[in-house]
């Protein structure tokens, strides 16, 4: 069927002996973070997996932890997953989304910049004598929603997610996959993965080299199915043949969050929680994580604070470019106004001559009407 390891439970109990081994030991700390615009169904979709697989967490706690900015604040789910005395600390990190591109085109910085504060953080913990106890809000899988368009990715869409993968693993998703076809999610999704392509987008790619052959073919499956569709909700819903399931209620039928024809939920789950969750929380650490060492070290000395991006030149120049073409396009927008509000002009000009013309067209009916009235009122007064 769906070639998905038909194991049950998080599954890391059943990793290669010597990994398990030694995340095993401190037990794993594992963070997931989706970002996204608003209303692409994020929070649903934490709600979905907490309602499904990890319905038996423990110590489930929210809050609201970090006020990045005026306007962005994440929220900061905490929950703890065990099997087989494997514990894995599992966090959850939901954003809000950013708005539309021309009234909020930066809400989407503060984000990039956590991610950024939270390798900081534990560099400079790493820095300090005492080691023990390092909180660690490390982001190892970050979520990237993506409109159900049909179309493509939007420039707003290319340009954040390029940010976002060279900092984390980005996992791309086509949010709320119950409102396009089968045969319009299928085009949809070859066209992401060609912009992705094209744009050069660093995107999480579950490793080919695999322990064993079952193993590679479920990377190679879990490769052909990005960017994953999904479909969230957790409402408990009756199918046409009698099941009940966590999904969406059409006229049409059920949208199944857990049915692998509807949507690739099952195996994104599966890729976080069970699959790939310690190639997850590895790479970050050797790439993600030691691409960020590395250039701080590079580029200040040791100790120094760093340098925010906001504050950074290059950024600040970038940022002077989108505004240059921002007040560019709006310029044009308004020589075009103006060109039709002239155009309005003339039109009404025009149309104003022609009501005259059709007055004195009136005047000299109504003038000759009076004529003929006469003349005949003449004929009648003579009988
Ligand atoms: N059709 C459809 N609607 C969804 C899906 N997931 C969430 N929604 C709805 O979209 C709206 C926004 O969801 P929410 O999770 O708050 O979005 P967020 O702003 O990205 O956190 C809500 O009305 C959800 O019920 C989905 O998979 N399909
Ligand atoms: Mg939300």
């Amino acid at each position: 069927m769906s070639g998905l390891p038909v194991t049950d439970g998080i599954g890391i109990a059943n990793l290669p002996n010597q990994k398990h081994k030694i995340v095993a030991k401190r037990g794993a700390h594992f963070t997931i973070m989706v970002v996204g615009e608003s209303g692409l169904g994020k929070t649903t979709l934490i709600n979905t997996l907490f309602s499904t697989e990890l319905s038996p967490a423990k110590n489930y706690t929210r809050r609201h932890l970090k006020q990045l900015d005026k306007l962005t604040e994440v929220e900061i789910i905490k929950a703890e997953l065990e099997e087989k005395q494997f514990k894995v600390k599992l966090t959850v990190i939901d954003t809000p989304g950013f708005g539309d591109y021309v009234n909020n085109r930066e809400s989407w910085a503060p984000i990039v910049e956590f991610i950024d504060d939270q390798h900081e953080a534990y560099m400079r913990q790493e820095q300090q004598p005492q080691r023990e106890a390092k909180s660690d809000l490390r982001v190892h899988a970050c979520l990237y929603f993506i409109r159900p368009t049909g179309h493509t990715l939007k420039p707003l869409d290319i340009e954040i997610m390029k940010r976002l993968g060279t900092r984390v693993n980005l996992i791309p998703v086509v949010a709320k996959a119950d409102t396009l076809t089968q045969h319009d999610l299928y085009t949809f999704k070859q066209r992401i993965r060609a912009v992705i392509a094209a744009q050069n987008i660093r995107i999480y790619t579950p490793p080919l080299e695999a322990d064993d052959e079952q193993s590679a073919d479920h990377a190679r499956m879990l490769m052909d199915a990005i960017p994953f569709s999904i479909i969230g909700s957790t409402e408990d819903v009756k199918t046409e043949d009698g099941r009940v399931v966590k999904g969406r209620e059409y006229l049409w039928g059920v949208a199944e969050v857990e049915n692998e024809d509807h949507c690739d939920f099952r195996k994104l789950r599966s890729l976080l929680i069970r699959t790939h969750m310690l190639d997850l929380i590895s790479t970050t650490e050797d790439n993600h994580y030691e691409n960020y060492r590395q250039t701080q070290m590079e580029t200040r000395k040791f100790g120094e604070p760093k340098v925010r991006k906001l504050d950074n030149p290059k950024f600040r120049e970038e940022e002077e470019a989108l505004r240059k073409k921002f007040t560019e396009q709006v310029k044009a927008e308004e020589a075009r106004f103006r060109q039709w509000e002239q155009h309005l002009i003339a039109e009404r000009d025009r149309l104003n001559k022609d009501l005259e013309m059709a007055h004195s067209a009136i005047k000299q009916l109504e003038a000759e009407l009076d004529n003929l009235q006469v003349g005949y009122g003449r004929g009648t007064a003579r009988r």
